[in-house]
C-alpha cells in the first residue's frame, strides 16, 4: 500500500529515473550495450529498490504505466546519444511478464523507437525465465515481431527459474544471462563449477550469446573468460550509473 503510493507520486512527480550497467563483450573488450536499471528517488537521497516496488507494482497493475515510462525513457535517453560516442550503444531493458499479456505491446515498443528515429537494434528486452515459461503463441508471436524487427532477445537470471530447456527452442531468443549465483557458487564448489560449464555450453549449443552476471572480483572475470563466455556483467567494471556518467565512463576505458 505505501509502496504503491510511492510509485504513484514518483510516476506523478517524475521522480523515476534509469541507471545504465554497461555490459562488457569479449571479443575486444568493448562496450556496445547496457542494462536499463530502474530507481525510484522519493525525495531521499538513497532510492528504494526495484525487487521492492516492481512485485508490489505487477500486483497493483501499476507495472504497465511504469513499463511504458521505461520503454518511453530508454528511447529518450537514446536519442540523446545520438551523435556522441554513445550514439550505437544498445540499451536492453527489463520486462514484466504482465507486460507481455498486453497484445499491443510489440507494435508499443515499435512505435517508440520510431518516434524517436531510433533503429529496433538499438533496444533490447530481457524476460526471466519464469516470465517466457507459460507464455502463449499470441505472446511468442509478438516476440518474434520483435526479434524480426532487430530487437534483441535476452533470458534474464538463466538457470534459476522452472528451466525445461526445450521452451529455448520456441522461443526468439539472442542472449542467455546468467544469473549471478552460478558464478558465485562456481569459485567455492566443483559441482556448481560443472553446472555453469554445462549452462554456457547449451547457450552455445543453441547458437545464443552467453553473458554472465556478476562479476565482482579479477579471479571471476578470468574464470569467466577461460569458460569461453561471450560477455560479462557486473560491479567489476561498472556499477549501474547515471546517464551522465557513462560518457566518463566509455572515455576513462580506452
Ligand atoms: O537494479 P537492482 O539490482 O536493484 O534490480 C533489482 C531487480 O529489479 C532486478 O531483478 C531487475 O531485473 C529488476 N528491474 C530493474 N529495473 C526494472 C524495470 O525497469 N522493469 C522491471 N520489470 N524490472 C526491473
Ligand atoms: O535480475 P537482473 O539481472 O535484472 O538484476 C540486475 C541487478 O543486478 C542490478 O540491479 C544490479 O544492481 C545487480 N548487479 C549487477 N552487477 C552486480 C554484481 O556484480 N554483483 C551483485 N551482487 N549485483 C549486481
Ligand atoms: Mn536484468
Ligand atoms: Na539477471
Amino acid at each position: 500500500q505505501e509502496v504503491t503510493a510511492l510509485l504513484r507520486g514518483a510516476l506523478a512527480a517524475d521522480s523515476l529515473q534509469l541507471y545504465f550497467q554497461p555490459q562488457i563483450d569479449f571479443k575486444d573488450g568493448g562496450v556496445y550495450s547496457c542494462e536499463a536499471l530502474l530507481r525510484c528517488f522519493d525525495g531521499r537521497s538513497q532510492p528504494v529498490s526495484p525487487g521492492v516496488f516492481i512485485p508490489v507494482a505487477e500486483k497493483s497493475g501499476l507495472i504497465n504505466r511504469i513499463g511504458d515510462w521505461v520503454i518511453e525513457n530508454s528511447c529518450r535517453q537514446l536519442k540523446a546519444w545520438q551523435g556522441t560516442a554513445l550514439e550505437h550503444i544498445r540499451v536492453d531493458i527489463n520486462l514484466s511478464g504482465r507486460q507481455l499479456t498486453n497484445q499491443n505491446l510489440a507494435d508499443h515498443i515499435l512505435q517508440t523507437l520510431s518516434d524517436h528515429g531510433l533503429s529496433p537494434s538499438q533496444l533490447g528486452v530481457e524476460l526471466t525465465e519464469n516470465e517466457v515459461i507459460g507464455v502463449d503463441g499470441e505472446q511468442i508471436r509478438q516476440l518474434k515481431r520483435l526479434k524480426q524487427a532487430g530487437v534483441h532477445i535476452s533470458i534474464d537470471d538463466f538457470g534459476t527459474g522452472y528451466s525445461s530447456l526445450v521452451y529455448l527452442r520456441n522461443l526468439p531468443v539472442c542472449s542467455l544471462k546468467i544469473d549471478r549465483g552460478f558464478l558465485h557458487h562456481a569459485m567455492e564448489n566443483d559441482s556448481d563449477m560443472a553446472i555453469l560449464k554445462a549452462i554456457i555450453t547449451v547457450g552455445h549449443c543453441l547458437s545464443l550469446t552467453v553473458l554472465v552476471e556478476g562479476v565482482e572480483t579479477v579471479e571471476q572475470d578470468r574464470l569467466v573468460k577461460d569458460l569461453g563466455c561471450d560477455m560479462a556483467q557486473g560491479f567489476l567494471y561498472a556499477r549501474p550509473m547515471p546517464a551522465n556518467e557513462m560518457p566518463g565512463f566509455l572515455a576513462d576505458r580506452v
